[in-house]
């Protein structure tokens, strides 16, 4: 079970490095390149999933990856229609940073019928979009504003109701590409709030941020762009090297 490995592996003080692969930026020549990095890193988990995603695109992806990886498969929907029973589990996504109530109840009400009758893992994740400089995606298609970098107070209140309604994981998001990634005292402040894992992804590119995100307490972190520019940047977390 996801959930359970990423329990285990943070009381055994490790942490954990996802990869956002997004089905609407991908062709499959990119994947040819990409997964045998991806399996002969430290990479702990797939994340599959994007703001604007073409119908079909994520099952095609994720039949495309379960041939050529045994990494766990974790969608990560910014759409309903993203749910493939083809994946290993699903970030049941509440975007509390917004007041849309289409992103903070319909979409999962409507993700029901994709989910019930398959063996999909689900985990509910309180997701919040903090200022990362610049408009992102989530951002344009949620119809919510981030809240500001700056009132740490807000964004670890929301992290708080967020483990209170009962989410098993909370995920600071800049968006991606953003220009600045969540702020270290913005993590350290959620951190010292929340007793479930932390999540931290959007515009961290390099070894250094992602050090700083995990230093400041982050547990998993997220990395897509970078990967997608530079599949090379994937060599430098080997395999069965961890930085924890
Ligand atoms: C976006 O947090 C992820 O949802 C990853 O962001 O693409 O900027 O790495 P980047």
């Amino acid at each position: 079970m996801i959930y359970d490995f990423f329990i285990s592996a943070i009381n055994e003080g490790r942490k954990l490095l996802a990869i956002l692969l997004d089905p609407d930026k991908l062709q499959e020549s990119m994947l040819d390149d990409l997964i045998p990095k991806i399996n002969e890193s430290s990479v702990d988990v797939i994340f599959i999933g994007g703001s604007t995603v073409p119908k079909n695109a994520t099952d095609l992806l994720v039949q495309h990856l379960r041939k050529r990886t045994s990494k766990p498969l974790v969608l990560f929907p910014g759409h309903f229609d993203q749910i493939t029973p083809l994946a290993d589990g699903v970030l049941f996504l509440s975007l509390l940073s917004g007041r849309n109530p289409e992103y903070l109840v319909n979409q999962q009400v409507n993700a029901v019928p994709y989910i019930e009758n398959t063996d999909l893992e689900v985990i509910p994740t309180g997701y919040i979009l903090v200022d990362g400089g610049k408009e992102t995606a989530v951002q344009r298609v949620s119809g919510t504003t981030p809240i500001a970098a700056e009132n740490i107070e807000k964004i670890s209140r929301t992290a708080t109701a967020g483990m209170y309604m009962g989410n098993k994981l909370i995920y600071l998001e800049a968006g991606s590409g953003a220009l600045n990634p969540v702020a270290a005292e913005v993590i350290r402040s959620v951190k010292k709030k929340i007793s479930i894992p932390l999540i931290v992804g959007g515009g961290i590119r390099s070894t250094i941020a992602l050090q700083e995100a995990y230093d400041n307490g982050a547990d998993i972190v997220v990395i897509g762009t970078a990967f997608e520019e530079n599949s090379d940047l994937l060599t430098k977390f080997k395999k069965d090297e961890h930085i924890y």
